[in-house]
């Protein structure tokens, strides 16, 4: 079966063409690094695999995305190309083309976005491109699907694409040094060009000169290559040999823009550039970040999550729950069943159902985040104060992926280019509060604190970063040496995101929610509903002597101090480490509320506001879940990183919860 390889520069809508070409579901969002491994799917028309890489400008790897681009590449070499170019930004686009085309393999340029382009007033006769190039040229505009068609024709005979025959003349003296090079290398299976690989090696990419390594000694073409630069600077030109190549490649791009492309037309981004003077303002940008926060949150919790939550409550505890206890007894189900199925499993999942509204609607929101382009803005704003805590800007878009889902957001970190600045954000992205713990949060603050919901919640996400930014601080000055790190990030144009994207996007984000809910968090309250029913004494004992009351009495003392000290919360911990929906499902099962009405009084009595802040900041910060633990681990390769991340958390966690605990009770509060 043959594969193809969709290859471009980052945001120019890859993923976006993949999914229309595949039917499958990789993450789309308007910023340059959304994509941060390869992706395979099956072409819709059978005709073989396509493969999403993360975008590239070109085949040099900077970070860690690009590399897995670059390694695939050279070292799994696909039978075929799909190069996407932004046709609004074509001359920029093209430097990697040309690259690609030197790569020599079977190619078609899919001429992207050619929507924004009209609307800017920007026309490319891809007549012209494609007889210049001798490809096949497609225009397309990937996120309507228009033009994919055509694209999956083209590929429906792979072999028919016909090889690149395009060369570009750089001039005698590197050319000379281009046929030396040649000579001098054995043909490398799955490399097609020589010639390729001979200039990828006088421009100095690494992960080519380390391919070589493997099976030659590269002493001699290195010589080769400096004796051209030496000759050339001779010639008086200030250029080195990798400046030069890649000027007489722009020169190319230059003429051939100038033939194709009718700029005559041309707008500005009016749009883009009206909003960022307002939105990136140096004083007005990050209030307005903020009150954008605020809103997202009231909405979430107070506008319109909360009631539409309170709907399915009422669900939940009337209609379903009495329907399940009606029909257990006509089937005349024994008590026991009766019990696990009303007691464990409706009390424990049906808890954390309860807040499936409110996290669709965050989910919404941080999808329109990701798909506007304002995510790039926000670390702009933001690098100036990471900069100090010593971490780099970029790291704020894992960060607010974080306040979805940890998993994925450790993924995202993969496009900061230094590993210091990687590995510390992979280190602290716990600390960002993730849908997963809200559940914990909406149900104390609407016990405790019923009049300021959102501003409650609201203010535990703000202390997940503000302690990340303390300990990045800490971090960077104590446990790494002290690497420059630059700060480069592609502000992409506005875009209004589509209903379609979003929805999708939503859904994505929110499917892992339910999935969970049917099977870790079932699970987990079918095996504490278990250990409450049964006991050193046997099944079917009083809560107080069952085992799970054993067990969360072993943990209570250390929790004293917190203001927590009880069986109940100290039962709820241990289960919470896998997947921290667990708390609340456990808490239902533990109070054998019929709702969560039910439940808010009996938490009234058990803990006070001040012991309930404390519990909270400490769900907030104590050890990263299971599935967080298992990425951390994949990314940083490292069990020493592994363990420190959860060790550090949970020492955190408990140092806090005990300066609130005890310092508020010296203020005298309760
Ligand atoms: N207007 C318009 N927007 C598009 C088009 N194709 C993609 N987009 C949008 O462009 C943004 C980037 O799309 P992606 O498909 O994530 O781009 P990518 O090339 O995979 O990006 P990386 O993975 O970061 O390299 C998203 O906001 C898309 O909705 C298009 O043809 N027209
Ligand atoms: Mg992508």
């Amino acid at each position: 079966m043959s594969s193809i390889a969709l290859v471009g520069n980052p945001n120019t809508g890859k993923t976006s063409l993949f999914n229309t070409l595949t039917s499958s579901y990789e993450y789309v969002g308007n910023w340059a690094g959304v994509t941060v491994e390869k992706k395979v799917g099956s072409l819709k028309n059978g005709a073989g695999k396509l493969i999403d890489l993360p975008g590239i400008y070109s085949l040099h790897p900077l970070s860690r995305d690009e590399g897995v681009a670059t390694q695939y590449l050279i070292e799994e070499s696909p039978e075929a190309l799909i190069n996407i170019v932004d046709a609004s930004q074509l001359e920029r686009n093209l430097l990697l083309t040309l690259q690609l085309l030197e790569y020599g393999k079977p190619t078609i340029l899919g001429l992207n976005m050619i929507d924004v382009a009209k609307a800017r007033g920007i026309s490319v006769n891809y007549e012209m491109l494609q007889s210049r190039l001798g490809i096949t040229v497609l225009p397309l505009v990937a996120r309507t699907g228009k033009g994919s068609g055509q694209v999956l024709s083209v590929l429906e005979k792979t072999s028919a694409i016909p090889p690149v025959t395009f060369r570009l003349d750089y001039g005698e003296l590197a050319e000379q040094a281009i046929s030396s090079i040649e000579k001098e290398l054995k043909p490398i299976p799955g490399l097609p060009h020589l010639r390729w690989v001979a200039l990828q090696l006088m421009e100095q990419n690494p992960v080519v000169l380390e391919l070589l390594k493997k099976s030659m000694d590269t002493a001699r073409l290195m010589a080769i290559c400096d004796s051209c630069q030496e000759e050339l600077q001779s010639k008086k030109l200030a250029l080195t040999l990798p400046q030069w190549i890649r000027s007489v490649r722009m020169d190319y791009i230059r003429s051939l823009c100038a033939a194709a492309m009718d700029t005559t037309a041309q707008k500005p981004h009016n749009l883009t550039e009206r909003l960022d003077s307002i939105l990136t303002h140096r004083f007005l940008g990050l209030p307005l970040f903020i009150v954008f926060m605020y809103a997202m949150f009231k909405t979430t919790f107070d506008w319109v999550g909360g009631p539409l939550s309170d709907i399915l409550d009422g669900w939940i505890s009337g209609p379903i729950s009495d329907g399940a206890n009606s029909l257990l007894e006509t089937i005349g189900a024994s008590g026991f069943t009766h019990a696990l199925i009303v007691d464990g499993i409706i009390s424990g999942v049906g808890g954390v159902l309860v807040f499936v509204p409110q996290i669709f609607i965050l989910f919404l929101m941080i999808s329109f985040l990701e798909d506007s382009g304002y995510m790039a803005r926000v670390c702009l704003l933001m690098d100036s104060t990471m900069e100090r805590m010593g971490l780099n800007g970029k790291a704020f878009i894992p960060f607010i992926i974080g306040f979805g889902c940890n998993v994925p957001a450790i993924m995202a970190a993969r496009s900061i280019e230094q590993p210091k600045d990687r590995m510390l954000t992979t280190l602290l992205l716990p600390l960002m509060s993730c849908s997963a713990r809200l559940p914990v949060y909406l149900l104390f603050a609407a016990v405790f604190f019923p009049a300021q919901q959102a501003t409650a919640v609201l203010a535990m996400y703000v202390l997940g970063v503000v302690f990340a930014l303390l300990l990045c601080k800490l971090f960077s000055k104590h446990l790494f040496k002290n690497e420059s790190s630059v700060f480069i990030i592609e502000l992409p144009p506005y875009r209004m995101p589509q209903l379609k994207t979003l929805g999708r996007s939503t859904w994505e984000k929110g499917k892992g929610f339910l999935r969970k809910a049917g099977t870790i968090i079932l699970a987990g309250s079918v095996i504490i509903w278990l250990m409450t029913y049964a006991g050193p004494s046997g099944l079917g004992v009083e809560m107080d002597n069952s085992f799970l009351a054993k067990f969360g009495g072993m943990i209570a003392p250390l929790l004293h101090p917190l203001g927590f000290g009880t069986w109940q919360a100290g039962s709820t911990l241990v289960p919470g480490f896998l997947a921290k929906e667990v708390v609340v499902s456990t808490m239902n099962i533990i109070y054998h509320a019929p709702d969560t009405a039910g439940l808010e009084g009996q938490i009234a009595q058990v803990f006070t506001p001040l012991s309930s802040i404390s519990f909270m900041v400490f769900i907030l910060l104590y050890t990263p879940c299971l599935a967080t633990v298992g990425v951390i681990k994949k990314e940083t390769a490292s069990w020493k990183w592994t363990f420190f991340s959860i060790g550090y958390s949970v020492v955190l966690a408990y140092c806090v919860a005990l300066v609130v605990f005890q310092g508020g009770s010296l203020l005298g509060w309760s």
